[in-house]
């Protein structure tokens, strides 16, 4: 209507659920944990845009670490550890006050493992028809710093294996979530960033959604996003170059000197929080890789059930595509512990077709130039 506001006459995430769930009535059971999560996005937006200056007041006290994940670890300190308890809470309470959703925190044995790693709060959470696999702040330690972080889930269909949890229920719980990412059926991810962008498919397009300030609700902002079929940026830490393997450092090679499929150069971005590169990598199109890293990670650094598996899952339905070291799929390939982690390459079709020539070349013992 004439005369209304653009806030007014913008979709909310709450009207569109509603209308799509109506549409797709074998998606009415993702309406509530969706609105839950979109509910704790707003407030962790709210925390993380103030972490600066709340940071200044208080960074005399001492829950202050030294951040290790996507901090930069030269001693410096970063009130990561606070921003990740408080967007967990959040995000639990959220799902918890949605209606039947319980959850756990996988204090699984895995952790004991790496007792010297940061390992984040992922969060299971569950309820009658849903199991769902969610990272509250991934790349939490460049807050401080006002660089952009985001939250990343994925939904999967409840295994029948998993019931009411208690003590000997968690690890039923913690096997039921180990699915590959084509199982989803919904995921996406919050980018907090000069606009808090909350991404999310049910199975079939990808829809954004912009939080309005003035009115404090998500509105729809991109409506069917599909990625392009190729761009001119790669995104990876080069950091770890020298452990990198000769077909990725050949497929990059070529697009720093113009001699790809393209002919054209290529520009690195990197800005060390995930869903901040593969937000931008979905809307310009290119690549964003963690490539295995034999010296260093030789997994790479990115958790494959709550991080890239989700955040895949968004790029191909949005006509992009994943693959891990060998040029598979990554969607098919399937977690055997809650943390692990996995090479992963993502990003514009055509581009992503082009690498694999280069990732399974090897295989096929071609050698390209
Ligand atoms: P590296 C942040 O810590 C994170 O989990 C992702 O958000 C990010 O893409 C990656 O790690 C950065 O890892 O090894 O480049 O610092």
């Amino acid at each position: 209507r004439s005369g209304d506001s653009p806030s007014q006459s913008r979709i909310t995430l709450s009207r569109f659920l509603q209308a799509y769930v109506k549409d797709h009535p074998e998606t009415q059971d993702l309406e509530n944990i969706l609105l839950a999560v979109g509910l704790a996005c707003k407030t962790i937006s709210n925390l993380v845009n103030r972490a600066g200056l709340v940071y200044s007041i208080q960074h005399s006290n001492n829950d202050d670490v030294t951040a290790a994940d996507g901090g930069i670890n030269d001693g410096r300190y970063y009130s990561m550890k606070r921003l990740d308890k408080l967007s967990t809470t959040v995000l639990k309470n959220a799902l918890k006050f949605s209606g039947t959703v319980q959850m756990i925190l996988p204090e699984a044995k895995e952790v004991q493992e790496q007792p010297d790693q940061h390992q984040p709060g992922v969060l299971i959470a569950y309820d009658e028809h849903n199991l769902a696999c969610l990272d509250p702040l991934d790349g939490s330690g460049n807050a401080d710093a006002s660089i952009c972080t985001g939250t990343v889930f994925g939904v999967f269909e409840k295994a029948d294996s998993v019931v009411e949890v208690d003590e000997d229920n968690v690890e039923s719980l913690l096997k039921a979530v180990l699915q590959p990412g084509n199982k989803m059926k919904a995921a996406g991810y919050c980018l907090y960033s000069s606009a808090t962008v909350l991404v999310v498919t049910i199975g079939s397009s990808v829809y954004g959604f912009t939080l309005d300030p003035q009115i404090q609700e998500f509105v729809l902002t991109h409506d069917k996003l599909t990625i392009p079929d190729r761009g001119n940026v790669y995104s990876c830490n080069e950091a770890n170059s020298e452990g990198w393997g000769d077909s990725w450092k050949k497929y990059l090679k070529n697009l720093k000197l113009g001699l790809g499929e393209t002919q054209q150069r290529y520009a690195l971005r990197y800005v060390g929080s995930m869903v901040g590169d593969i937000h931008r990598t979905l809307l310009y199109g290119g690549v964003f890789a963690y490539p295995s890293d034999r010296l260093h990670k030789p997994q790479g650094n990115l958790q494959l059930l709550y991080k890239s598996a989700p955040l895949a899952f968004v790029m191909h339905h949005a006509g992009g595509k994943a693959m891990d070291e060998s040029g598979d799929n990554l969607l098919d390939k399937c977690p055997e512990r809650i943390h692990q982690k996995s090479p992963c390459f993502m990003g514009s079709p055509d581009d992503m077709d082009e690498l694999k020539k280069y990732l399974t070349a090897l295989k096929k013992g071609r050698n390209l130039v």
